[in-house]
């Protein structure tokens, strides 16, 4: 008895560990990007073939398998050489085995071109670049024509192949949009180009794909497709200046920002801040995260970023701040207002 009670919390453990795990799984699976599920014409070529790579894989593997079976069941006990009949039947089973293991590889070597060729870049990508720099730990987003400079947010009209130019400003990253496009690798001194495009309106989160350092994991971003309206709208709203402060509490916000350390590393345009180290602030507040995915980006989560970022996340670039209560108020009613 005394045994036993032990146990019984035990069995309930483990049985609500699986239960829980089960959850996760079906949770994961429902909202973490999956290649298996494209939203675009580059991502569904690409699952595409991993689908017939993995069903002419299964089929082979249990092929043979079922010969093995059949091989191990059918086995003779007689020793001694083969006869002439026996010989005749090896040679004919080992040049079939052959021509079908070469066939199957020509099958998969086709689709792979075929694949291949209908991932180059569309001719109609060239009309819409954008360039995205890889940094620790962040995305730097460039639209070189609309002149616009962002981060950690990608926004393209939907429906319509994008080109993107891949950068990277110090180590290795890889650009990966499980849902629209395979892996692309960020590499110092080099430019890899390649195109996204999105079926339908919607955000599709990408990650860094590429071990990068202490924070490689919380190198996120978001493609954000729209309709072209809303996205020539976007542009628009963009290419301006920053605004300015809206009322007082925010203007002596805009002085603590200028007169501390933040313009040595970050830009708003319109104003004397053009440091180039961290991710431009010209319309900081019409994104959607903080620190490249790590916070949802409100007013809370902002405080505590530019309070102590390396409390939230250790060993990124952006030191933390000594900052009176006051002055961090009015800094946090400044870039509240940066739509
Ligand atoms: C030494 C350079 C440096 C200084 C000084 C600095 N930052 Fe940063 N900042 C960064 C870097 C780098 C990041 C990106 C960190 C990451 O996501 O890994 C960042 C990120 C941010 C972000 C998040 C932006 C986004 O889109 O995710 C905000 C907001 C911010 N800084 C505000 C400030 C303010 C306000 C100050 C001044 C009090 C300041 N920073 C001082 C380098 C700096
Ligand atoms: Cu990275």
């Amino acid at each position: 008895m005394i045994h036993k009670l032990p146990t019984l919390p035990l069995v309930r453990a483990v049985r609500l560990a699986g239960a829980a795990l089960l959850l996760g799984i079906l949770a994961g699976c429902s909202t973490a990007p999956s290649a298996l599920e494209p939203q675009g014409p580059a991502a569904a070529e690409i699952a595409g073939l991993s689908r017939l790579l993995f069903v002419m894989g299964g089929a082979v593997y249990l092929a043979v398998m079922g010969f093995l079976g059949v091989a191990l069941l059918r086995r003779s006990r007689r020793q001694g050489a083969y006869d002439e009949q026996e010989r005749r039947t090896g040679n004919r089973i080992l040049t079939a085995g052959v021509t079908l293991t070469v066939v199957i590889l020509l099958v998969v070597f086709g689709f792979t071109v075929s694949t291949q060729v209908a991932l180059s870049l569309p001719a109609k990508a060239g009309d819409l670049t954008i360039r995205v720099i890889g940094r620790q730990w962040w995305w730097e987003v460039q639209y070189p024509t609309q002149q616009i400079t962002t981060a950690n947010e990608i926004h393209i009209p939907v429906g319509r192949p994008v080109k993107i130019e891949l950068l990277s400003e110090d180590v290795i990253h890889s650009f990966w949009v499980p849902e629209l496009h395979g892996k692309l690798d960020m590499i110092p001194g080099e430019t890899n180009v390649f195109w996204i495009e999105a079926d339908h309106a919607g955000d599709y989160w990408g990650l860094c794909a590429e071990f990068c350092g202490m924070q490689h994991a919380k190198m996120q971003f978001l493609v954000v497709a729209v309709p072209p309206e809303e996205y020539d709208a976007w542009v628009a709203r963009q290419q301006q200046p920053a605004r300015p402060p809206a009322d007082d509490l925010a203007a002596r916000g805009q002085e603590v920002f200028l007169g501390g350390s933040c313009i040595y590393c970050h830009t708003i345009s319109g104003t004397d801040a053009t440091g180039r180290l961290g991710p431009d602030l010209t319309h900081l507040a019409s994104r959607r995260t903080l620190g490249a995915g790590a916070l949802p980006n409100n007013r809370g989560n902002l405080g505590g970023w530019v309070v102590d970022s390396q409390h939230i996340k250790p060993g990124n670039l952006m030191p933390a701040t000594a900052i009176s209560g006051d002055d961090l108020q009015a800094l946090l009613a400044y870039l509240e207002g940066l739509h």
